[in-house]
Formats: C-alpha cells, structure tokens, sequence
C-alpha cells in the first residue's frame, strides 16, 4: 500500500481565519471556486506523492534530520495573487514571503533528502504560498483578476515556523482529508 504524502508547515488559526474571510470576499467576483478550508490551510514544501508504506518511517526520520539543521524562524503572509498570472485561471495563492531564507534552506535539503529516497522534492521552482482556492470556472476572468489585485497589499500576519509537519493525503469524494503522520521540530 501507499500512501499520499506531502512536507508542510502549519499556519495559526488567526492566519487561516483571516485567509478564508478573504476567500469569501472573491465569491460573485466573476469566477465560480473550491475555497480550501480552514483546516485544510498550510505551507507545503515538498509534495512527494505516493509513498510505499515501508518507506514511511525513513521518510519521517529524514524529515526530522532536515527540520533540525534549520533554525525556527518566521514568515509573512501577505497579499492574494493568482496563478498563473495570465491565460487560464487556476487557482488562488496568498503570498508568503521568506525573510530569513530558512524556509528555502529547509526546502532543498527536504527536497535532497527525500530524492536520496527515490522521491520527487519538489519538481517546480520553490515559490512559498498557501493555496486558498481552485477555479472551478471563470465567467468573467478579468473581473476576478481585479478583484484579486485589490487583496494585493492585504496583510495576514506573520508566522513563526517551530515544527515541520509529514501529512497523509486522503482523496475523498468531499475534498481531501490531511492527517498529520508525524511532526518534527525546527532546530536542535
Ligand atoms: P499547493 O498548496 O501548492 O496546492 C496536498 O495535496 C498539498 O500538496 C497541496 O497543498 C498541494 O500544494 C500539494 N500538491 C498536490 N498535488 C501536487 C502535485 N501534483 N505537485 C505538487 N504539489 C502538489
């Protein structure tokens, strides 16, 4: 058996609140979307996809090793922006910008120790973001695009990172479910 498996970060709950009263606030703005729910909310760092149920352990252990050479530090959530930036609309992104370089740095060795595995890091360039919507269909994309622009500036709060955490990715009929599997903390 396998198991879905991705690396992420977690997201306070006033961050994740504040996110989804900003998801609403794109409903009847020319596009037709799945908001992802609050509990759903978080920073992924490396999807790793299927993963044999005998690897589950060295892949947690591995993260731990990754997640305790970085040092805790924090993050900004700020702004909405689309994705991708021109033709077809995708989904919506809330911006998350990495002041220490600590997210990136806990990224590719992820990445490294998780291909040292045979599996996929992370095959698109690294850009951090939680991801707050996916677009269903678009009546008006220029409409919706706008309304996105006007959350450009919109200030979530920052976030300090303390753990890394391994989820379990359930594909239900009613969305996808994320069970922590592990949590390693940040630093020694
Ligand atoms: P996203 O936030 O960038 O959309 C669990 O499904 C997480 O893994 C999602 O948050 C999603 O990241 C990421 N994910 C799902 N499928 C993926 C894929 N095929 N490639 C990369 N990341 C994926």
């Amino acid at each position: 058996m396998a198991v879905r498996t991705f690396l992420a970060l977690d997201v306070d709950e006033g961050i994740r609140s504040g996110l989804v009263d900003a998801s609403r606030r794109l409903e009847h703005c020319g596009a037709d979307f799945k908001p992802v729910g609050l509990d759903n909310l978080h920073v992924t760092l490396n999807f790793l996809g299927d993963v044999a149920d005998d690897l589950l352990a060295e892949v947690c252990s591995r993260a731990a090793g990754a997640a305790a050479e970085v040092e805790n530090f924090d993050f900004d959530v700020r702004g909405l922006l689309c994705v991708p930036p021109r033709g077809p609309l995708r989904m919506v992104w809330a911006d998350v910008t990495d002041p220490s370089g600590r997210m990136a740095k806990l990224q590719a060795s992820l990445a490294e120790a998780m291909c040292g595995l045979g599996l996929r890091g992370e095959e698109r360039g690294f850009h951090p973001h939680i991801t707050l919507a996916r677009i269903k269909y678009a009546a008006d994309p220029q409409q919706f695009r706008q309304a996105v622009v006007e959350l450009v500036d919109e200030d979530f709060g920052i976030q300090r990172a303390e753990e890394l955490v391994v989820y379990a990715s359930r594909l239900a009929p009613s969305g996808p479910v994320y069970t922590p599997l592990a949590k390693a903390a940040l630093g020694k």
